[in-house]
C-alpha cells in the first residue's frame, strides 16, 4: 500500500519494542581443574606460537605466518565450552591457536607449518590452510571474511541435518567491514541458524586501526539491523570469555538463531611475520603485555584458588617439552613426495569425507599455498634469513633494527 502523506516517516517510528536479548554474561566460575586446563591450553598456544616464530626466523617455515600471541583467552574460553566434532569451528588465517584449543595435536600443526607430509593438510596448506574435519575444524582461510558465509553454511548443515551442533565462526575487526558478512547475517537470522559470530577485535586490520576505519566501532552492534543480538566481552580474561560462551551456546542451541560476541583483545606481534608494525607505539604493546596479559591473569586466579608457584612451574615445563617435541617432529618429518605436491581435491559426496591427492592435475603448474609453505627451507639460507628476521621484527611486534626499511622475501609476500 502506498504511503500516505499522513503516515509518520520511518525515522520517527518508535523503536521495535522488547526484542528478546540474551542475558548479560557472568564471569565463569571454574573448578580448580578447569582453570588449570584453561591455563595449560593458553600456555601451549603461547609457547607454540613463540616457537613457530623462531622456526620462521630460521627459514624452516615459509609462506605466510600470523601469530595468535596475546589473543589466547578468546579461543580457549570459547572452545572449552564446545563439543569437539559435534560443533564446528571456522576461522581466518590466524588459526594455529584455534586448532590447539580444539585439541588438535601440536605435532601435526607444526609439521604443516614446516610443509611436511605429516602435516594436518599433508604439508600443502601451510599456516593459513589447516583443516581437521574429524574434529569439526574447517580452517584456516586466507580470504578475509570468507569464513563468515562458509561458517553460516556449516550452521545451515547443523540445522538441516538436526545434529544439534553449533558453528563458531571467528572473524576480525577488519573483516567486520565486508559486504559478505552482512549477506551471511541476513540469511543466518532469516533461517535462525545455530551460529556464533565471534569477532576478535584486536584493534587493527594489518596496520589500520578500528578508530580510523569503522563508522561504528562498537562491533557487537553490527547485527542490529538483522535482529541479531550482540554482546561485548573482555577477550583478555578467559573466564569472561567462557561466561559469554555459555550464554551464546544456550541462545543458539535453544533455536533462537545467530548471536554476535565481540571480544576486545590484542595481538602482541605484528600482523604477520613480515609486519614492521610502525602504526602503534611500543608503550601501547607493553601496556597490554604487562597489564592485561591473559595468561598472567589466569595465573593470578589460580593462585587465589590455592595453586602454588611450583605447580605452575611444573606446567610450564610440561608445555615447553610438548612444544620442543612438536618442533622436533616437524623438523625431522619427511617432505611430501613431489607427485603429491599436486593440488588436493575434496571428496566427500559418495564415499565419506576424505581428502585425496589429484595427481592428474599436477601438471597444471599452478602455485598453491603448500608450495609456498614448503619453500624457504633451503638450509644454506638459514643464517641469512635468521639475521634478517631478527632485524625485521622485535620481540614485541614493534619494528626494531634497520628502521625505515621494509624488506620482503620473494615468496613470502605480505598478507
Ligand atoms: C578479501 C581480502 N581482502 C584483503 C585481504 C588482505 N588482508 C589480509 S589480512 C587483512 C586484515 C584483516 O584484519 P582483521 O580482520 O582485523 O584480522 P586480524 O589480522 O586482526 O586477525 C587484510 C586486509 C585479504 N586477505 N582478503
Ligand atoms: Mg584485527
Amino acid at each position: 500500500m502506498a504511503r500516505t502523506a499522513k503516515q509518520a516517516p520511518a525515522s520517527s517510528e518508535p523503536p521495535i519494542p522488547n526484542r528478546e536479548r540474551p542475558p548479560e554474561p557472568k564471569r565463569y566460575e571454574p573448578s580448580r581443574d578447569e582453570l588449570l586446563r584453561f591455563y595449560r591450553e593458553m600456555l601451549l598456544i603461547r609457547r607454540f606460537e613463540e616457537r613457530a616464530g623462531q622456526l620462521y626466523g630460521l627459514g624452516l617455515i615459509g609462506g605466510f605466518c600470523h601469530l595468535y600471541i596475546g589473543q589466547e583467552a578468546v579461543a580457549v574460553g570459547l572452545q572449552s565450552a564446545m563439543t569437539v566434532a559435534k560443533d564446528s569451528v571456522i576461522t581466518g588465517y590466524r588459526d594455529h591457536g584455534h586448532m590447539l584449543a580444539y585439541g588438535i595435536d601440536p605435532k601435526v600443526i607444526m609439521a604443516e607449518l614446516t610443509g611436511r607430509a605429516a602435516g594436518i593438510s599433508k604439508g600443502k596448506g601451510g599456516s593459513m590452510h589447516m583443516f581437521s574435519v574429524e574434529h569439526g575444524f574447517y580452517g584456516g582461510h586466507g580470504i578475509v571474511g570468507a569464513q563468515v558465509p562458509l561458517g553460516t553454511g556449516l550452521a545451515f548443515k547443523h540445522k538441516y541435518s538436526g545434529d544439534g551442533g553449533v558453528c563458531l565462526s571467528y572473524f576480525g575487526d577488519g573483516a567486520a567491514n565486508q559486504g559478505q558478512v552482512y549477506e551471511a547475517f541476513n540469511m543466518a537470522r532469516l533461517w535462525n541458524l545455530p551460529v556464533i559470530y565471534a569477532i576478535e577485535n584486536n584493534k587493527y586490520a594489518m596496520g589500520t586501526s578500528v578508530e580510523r576505519s569503522h563508522s561504528e566501532p562498537l562491533l557487537y552492534r553490527r547485527g542490529e539491523s538483522f535482529r541479531i543480538p550482540g554482546i561485548q566481552v573482555d577477550g583478555m580474561d578467559v573466564l569472561a570469555v567462557r561466561g559469554a560462551a555459555e550464554v551464546a551456546l544456550d541462545w543458539t542451541r535453544s533455536g533462537k538463531g545467530p548471536i554476535i560476541i565481540e571480544f576486545l583483545t590484542y595481538r602482541y606481534r605484528g600482523h604477520s611475520m613480515s609486519d614492521p608494525a610502525r602504526y602503534r607505539s611500543r608503550e601501547e604493546v607493553q601496556g597490554y603485555r604487562e597489564g592485561r596479559d591473559p595468561i598472567e591473569h589466569a595465573a593470578r586466579d589460580l593462585e587465589a584458588l590455592g595453586v602454588g608457584a611450583d605447580e605452575l612451574k611444573a606446567i610450564d615445563k610440561e608445555i615447553k617439552d610438548i612444544v620442543v617435541q612438536a618442533a622436533k617432529f616437524a623438523e625431522d618429518a619427511p617432505e611430501p613426495p613431489s607427485p603429491s605436491s599436486a593440488p588436493t581435491c575434496w571428496s566427500g559426496a559418495t564415499d565419506g569425507d576424505r581428502i585425496e591427492d589429484a595427481g592428474a592435475v599436477a601438471d597444471h603448474g599452478g602455485r598453491h599455498a603448500g608450495q609456498v609453505a614448503g619453500q624457504g627451507r633451503r638450509r644454506g639460507e638459514v643464517g641469512r634469513r635468521a639475521r634478517r628476521d631478527r632485524d625485521r621484527q622485535g620481540d614485541d611486534g614493534v619494528r626494531g633494527g634497520r628502521r625505515g626499511q621494509d624488506r620482503q622475501d620473494p615468496g613470502r609476500g605480505r598478507h
